[in-house]
């Protein structure tokens, strides 16, 4: 027998086919131990990472850490998705041949944590008993603590969650190589993240940053996930979800939708009912950043977020734009911070956007790690924290967390919304009762270029259903497998297009956001229940300005409301000339999806 046998047999990791993959990339990547973790070694952990300095203390069970200065992102040019079949080549999967990236990895692995401990991560991307389970199970293999701690933190974490399950298990191998020297950004770049998709196996190397290495996260949950659900018959998807119940009537609607980065998935994820509202309305959370949705044996569309944890990005996150988020990451919550700035005597932690900046520079260090009472006059307005930086914070810890968010069987799913961050054009909300023109908003969806970002203003960068960096086969067939999803239903939720970001000529925003944001969510499922008729637009069902709740808006919102439940028919023709191009891009996209494209660019052509 051995040494790695009875590490095992010690650790009760009975399961032979995991046994077999641990031997072997033990062996090809020359650890010196292995270590089986289980979400109870977190103490344990935690006190290990503070001995070595990997951790720093950021008062009462918090946690700072700091990662290379050069790996504090996802880099989607490094990010591919093999397999043994080119048809699965898209646009945006960087498709390359399984058999080549795995020759590669297993180079690049070779040797390369000789003298760690590989840590050996079980987990599950749902919660136990899902009809999912199956796919949502894989062992992590490691050779980084701080990725076991985030890992339990964002997963669920255990032997006993993959011991019964044969060889159906995502085979994740995560190795961090020598950061200061993979030729990050250059044509020498030594990183790659590899999901070999039909073989079920993720192989990341050169980073230890979350997005890169958090593998049950982002490379399972989101791309092993989607192509595992397109064989499978479900949906995959970077969506938050949500729960409205109505205290009235006892009605609760569950919402999940897709927003490209910084468009405010989160905040909305986590938002609470406005002032006025709260006696009637109350907002439960289950998910900020992913959803996984099928249809039910009484044919309705079920969904649940894959995680265990909330992985947030902390730049503007206070008290205003996520109260909810605070709240989860106070004393004792075992919460994470990454590459925010820390005060080393102090132990507090500061970001851009938290509050005031600190005004007693003493101690404060900014990301880097660098004392900013010492920083140049040029550097002085230098950010203090990482715009990428983090909290990671536990689904339990979340206070309006839903009291069935771990239920198995999920929660039927009522309405999918798509958003952007969209100046103008988008109005406040349009609801789409057609499938196909849902799913054609959907593959539709951007983010606004911005000034220092490439492209002119007002054209989309898109970001189809908000996964254009997690796609994992060919855009077309992804909107079939969508189609061929919801023709399965027979209860149908609801499609909506929401925007808080619409600005009026002074640039000011013209609608409020945050809290108020739930305003346009009740409406869309009082339109949904046929309480409210709302306004035929080419594009969609708007409101009626008197069908939406206003008691408690401010005064400038009421003025602004007229603005955004128009739609500026001249500026959609434009943007349907630029939709025509994107789409065009995908190989085998639907008849379907292009007749709901012609059917809406018709209907703004008769429009007046
Ligand atoms: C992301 C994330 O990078 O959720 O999208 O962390
Ligand atoms: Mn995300």
């Amino acid at each position: 027998m051995t040494d790695i046998d009875e590490t095992l047999d010690a650790a009760g990791l009975t399961n032979p086919h995991v046994r077999e993959y641990v031997k072997h990339w033990a062996g090809v990547t020359g650890a010196e131990r292995v270590e089986v973790v289980n979400a109870s070694d977190d103490d344990r952990l935690i006190a290990e990472a503070l001995e070595a300095g990997e951790l720093l203390p950021a008062g009462e069970g918090r946690y700072y850490s700091r990662s290379y200065h050069k790996d504090t992102a996802r880099a989607e040019e490094r990010t591919i998705v093999a397999t043994s079949d080119e048809a699965d080549k898209g646009v945006y999967n960087n498709w390359r041949p399984a058999a080549e990236m795995t020759a590669k990895l297993t180079e690049l692995m070779t040797g390369a944590s000789a003298g760690k401990t590989m840590y050996v991560i079980p987990y599950l991307m749902a919660p136990k008993g899902s009809p999912l389970e199956k796919f949502a199970a894989g062992v992590e293999l490691t050779d980084n603590r701080s990725v076991v701690l985030q890992m339990i933190r964002m997963a669920r974490v255990g032997v006993d969650f993959i011991n019964d399950l044969g060889d159906s298990f995502v085979r994740a191998v995560h190795v961090t190589g020598d950061l200061p020297n993979l030729g990050q950004g250059t044509p020498d770049d030594q990183r790659y993240f590899v999901t070999v998709a039909d073989e079920r196996t993720i192989l990341h190397y050169g980073s230890s940053y979350g997005g890169n290495a958090l593998l049950g996260k982002i490379a399972h949950g989101l791309r092993q996930g989607a192509y595992d659900g397109w064989k499978n018959g479900f949906l995959v998807e970077q969506f938050m979800l949500l729960g409205v119940v109505d205290k009235e009537t006892g009605e609760k609607y569950h919402i999940c939708g897709g927003f490209p980065s910084a468009s405010g998935k989160t905040n909305l994820a986590m938002t609470l009912a406005p002032d006025a509202l709260g006696d009637r309305y109350h907002v439960e959370f289950y998910g900020d950043d992913i959803a996984w949705l099928w249809v039910g044996d009484d044919g309705k569309l079920y969904g649940m977020n894959p995680e265990n944890g909330v992985f947030g990005v902390a730049k503007d996150t206070n008290e205003l734009t996520n109260p909810t988020a605070i709240d989860s990451i106070v004393p004792g919550t075992g919460a994470i911070f990454t590459n925010v700035a820390y005060n080393a005597k102090t132990q507090e932690v500061w970001w851009e956007g938290r509050g005031e900046k600190p005004a007693d520079l003493d101690g404060w260090l900014d990301w880097k790690g660098e004392a900013v009472a010492d920083r140049s006059p040029e550097e002085a307005d230098d950010p203090w924290a990482h715009p990428n930086s983090r909290f990671t914070t536990t689904l339990d810890h979340v206070p309006n967390v839903a009291a069935d968010y771990e239920e198995p069987a999920g929660v039927e799913i009522h309405g999918v919304i798509f958003g952007g961050r969209t100046r103008d054009r988008e109005p406040l909300i349009r609801a789409i009762n057609d499938v196909a023109e849902g799913v054609y908003d959907g593959l539709t969806l951007g983010a606004e270029a911005t000034a220092a970002a490439d492209g002119l203003e007002g054209v989309l960068r898109y970001d189809p259903m908000s996964m254009r960096p997690f796609m994992a086969y060919g855009e077309g067939d992804y909107a079939a497998h969508w189609l061929e999803v919801f023709s399965r239903t027979t209860t149908k939720p609801i499609f909506a297009h929401v925007n808080w970001f619409q600005r009026g000529e002074d640039g000011r925003f013209l609608w409020p956001g945050y809290r108020e944001n739930l305003r346009p969510l009740v409406w869309l499922m009082q339109y949904k229940n046929g309480e409210v008729e709302g306004v035929e637009t080419p594009v969609g069902v708007l409101p009626k300005r008197e069908e939406l709740l206003l008691e408690g808006l401010d005064e400038q919102a009421l003025a602004d409301l007229d603005t955004i439940l128009t739609i500026d028919v001249e500026r959609w023709k434009q943007e349907i000339g630029y939709r025509e191009e994107h789409l065009n891009q995908f190989d085998r996209l639907p008849e379907e999806i292009w007749e709901a494209h012609r059917r809406v660019a018709a209907a703004l052509d008769a429009a007046e």
